[in-house]
């Protein structure tokens, strides 16, 4: 059976509750589907604003298929292009991230302009009209210092995200911060159990010492339900709203993000060890507050982030293939503040990178298990995944909708 055929027929035999079939995780088929139908149609968070400060500061990324390189231009604008040059396809940029006045092809040195047109190529005679080869444009967004791209020729309209998590992201001023940190691990796992590892709890207590001494287990701080009952989040909220922080759960009517502003344990602040703060320069001259929790900002399938009040840490996901994901986590800091005197990298990394490589063996092993014809659909729990069946729901919902816009119908 035909891969969307066989995946529709399962996502609609679907037990509500449960975990998905095994070739969901596993099938190099379905993870084709997923590429096509998710992550080369819709929005994806690919970076930071004040990772390209600069006219001509680069940076590129690989999805699925695709190469393609973000590039601030002369006027400041920052755009996506396809990286495969209009020559003959080599990949224009080939480093990570860089910079450069124009982007030189390294093949044949067709050059182009920051805003992608062609303005040289050697000897490719009389008729040749550069303007016919400029580097292709992907559609790219930046709100409140994230940029998105999305690879569809016609992308869906960005304006709910954007209206969405703009007021909740702005007070921040992360379009200005500076990466202190940045690393990318690699999680033997397919890219929807990194999700369902991350939108639960569940697994906090028994696996994650250094985040549980600030971040609150309970599933009303993590999942979709409850938040709005609980009289410690709704005091939060209110304190927080009254010093002019969006911080009210907010989840789109189609599930795909989610902004709400949590507080953590206690008298916690941040990250560390002891619940201080990790970096003495608060991140925006604009939150004077204190105590002002973790800004909690998913956006499915790339992006899941904590803007705290010294520093924050955004998660970028992108699968490399049915059973790999590459996971990135950045951390920004105020770009005035300085390593050694204002933060020390150690401190600021280390409850994170921990817990990364804790939620890494997690995904793993849950793959190893996955992989077993023994595996079948599990039961989520009501009271602590709620937030995993909330992200089921929403792959389930999508996919099935998009399987039967484009695929022949089922006999
Ligand atoms: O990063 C997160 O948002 C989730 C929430 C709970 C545990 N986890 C790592
Ligand atoms: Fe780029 Fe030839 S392939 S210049
Ligand atoms: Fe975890």
């Amino acid at each position: 059976m035909d891969a969307r055929d066989d995946m529709l027929r399962r996502l609609k035999a679907r037990a509500d509750g449960f975990s998905l079939e095994q070739p969901f995780y596993i099938d190099p088929d379905f993870h084709r589907v997923d590429l096509e139908e998710i992550w080369y149609k819709d929005w994806l968070f690919i970076g930071h604003d004040c990772e390209i400060p600069r006219a001509g500061n680069y940076f590129t990324v690989q999805v699925g298929d695709y190469p393609v390189v973000i590039v601030r231009g002369k006027d400041g604008v920052i755009r996506a292009f396809h990286n495969t040059c209009r020559h003959r396809g080599h990949r224009v940029c080939t480093q990570e991230r860089g910079a450069s006045a124009r982007l030189v092809c390294p093949y044949h040195q067709w050059t182009y302009d920051l805003d992608g047109s062609l303005v040289f190529a050697r000897q490719m005679g009389e008729d040749f009209d550069k303007a016919q080869f400029g580097m292709k444009p992907v559609s790219c967004e930046s709100v409140a210092g994230y940029i998105f791209v999305c690879l569809a020729a016609t992308p869906t309209d960005f304006a709910p995200v954007r209206a969405s998590i703009e007021p909740y992201m702005k007070p921040h001023r992360l379009w200005e911060a500076k990466v202190a940190h940045r690393n990318t691990i690699i999680e033997k796992g397919n890219w929807k159990l990194v999700w369902e590892n991350n939108r639960e709890c569940y697994h906090c207590a028994s696996n994650h010492p250094e985040l549980c001494r600030t971040y609150p287990e309970a599933p009303s701080a993590t999942g979709v339900q409850g938040a709005k009952d609980d009289p410690v989040i709704a005091e939060h909220w209110a304190r927080c709203e009254a010093a002019g922080l969006p911080s009210e759960f907010r989840i789109d009517a189609s599930g795909q993000f989610r902004t709400a502003r949590m507080p953590l344990i206690q008298d916690a602040e941040s990250y560390t060890m002891t619940g201080r703060r990790a970096v003495r320069r608060p991140l925006s001259d604009e939150v004077t507050t204190s105590h002002i929790g973790t800004m909690l900002l998913f956006h499915y399938p790339t992006t899941w982030n904590h803007i705290l009040v010294d520093h924050a840490i955004s998660f970028r996901v992108l699968p490399l293939s049915a059973e790999e994901t590459a996971v990135t986590t950045t951390w920004l800091v105020h770009r005035d503040a300085v390593e050694g005197v204002d933060y020390d990298l150690n401190e600021l990394t280390h409850v994170w990178n921990m817990t990364n490589d804790q939620d890494r063996r997690i995904v793993e092993e849950n793959a190893f298990g996955i992989r077993s014809p023994a595996y079948e659909p599990g039961p989520y729990s009501p009271e602590h995944e709620g937030g995993v069946m909330q992200f089921v729901e929403w792959y389930t919902t999508f996919m099935t909708n998009r399987l039967q816009g484009g695929a022949a119908p089922l006999s």
